[in-house]
């Protein structure tokens, strides 16, 4: 069997449920795991998230919340925190932040023309021309041209492609389809789900969050 490239969705400090669906998935040498941003803050277990991708091996891509607790570990301003960074500050081990500084804006598997972001790409301006800072928070935008106080549209709604984006960043009860990309936070801290996507055919898998972590 070929390798699978397995693309995961906000975890957000839901660390058991990160291994039922890790036990679900099976992972064997040579798939690769990949985390698309958001591994802390609002749930439980945000060092045991981070301990267990990198003692795995996993992949990750820079979620604004870890983009927000990098940027106060160099300039630790308390204006530039939330309120629930400080349980997390609290349980992040100087290895944890260590991987969270491998984090990466984008990452292409090479199983087909698949782009993997947190938040997703602004219309108009090439994908690879946008700043990490960008990248990991796009969520509503307005299409180029549209009137002075139109509503926003979900970016990925303007998203024509060629690549497949899979992004995370835009919790919802089921996974967000659109034409050329796939939204994958099925809001686990808020009692819905963990989803997992399977490269290249994107298969789905999932799990049920055990209880809604976020009063
Ligand atoms: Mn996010």
């Amino acid at each position: 069997m070929s390798s699978r490239w397995i693309a995961i969705g906000d975890v957000h400090g839901c660390a058991d449920e990160l291994e039922d669906l890790l036990a679900l998935l099976s992972p064997v040498e040579g798939d690769r795991v990949v985390l698309l941003g958001d591994l802390v803050n609002r749930g439980p277990a945000s060092h045991r998230v981070v301990q267990l991708a990198r003692r795995e091996g996993f992949l990750g891509l820079m979620g604004n919340h870890e983009h927000r607790l990098l940027a106060y570990r160099r300039d630790p301003r308390e204006d530039l925190l939330k309120r629930y960074d400080y349980a997390t500050l609290g349980q992040l081990t100087e290895e944890d932040w260590a991987y969270l500084g491998t984090l990466r804006a984008t990452l292409e598997p090479p199983v087909g023309p698949f782009v993997l972001v947190h938040g997703g790409f602004l219309p108009g301006i090439p994908w690879r021309e946008q700043s990490l800072e960008q990248v990991c928070r796009t969520k509503w935008v307005h299409p180029p041209g549209a009137p002075e106080g139109a509503d926003p549209v979900h970016w990925s709604d303007l998203w024509r492609g060629p690549e497949r984006v899979l992004y995370g960043h835009t919790p919802g009860p089921e996974v967000r389809v659109s034409a050329h990309a796939l939204g994958l936070d099925t809001a686990c801290v808020y009692g819905g789900k963990l989803t997992a996507c399977l490269l290249p055919g994107m298969e789905l898998v999932q799990v049920p969050a055990r209880r809604c972590y976020v009063a």
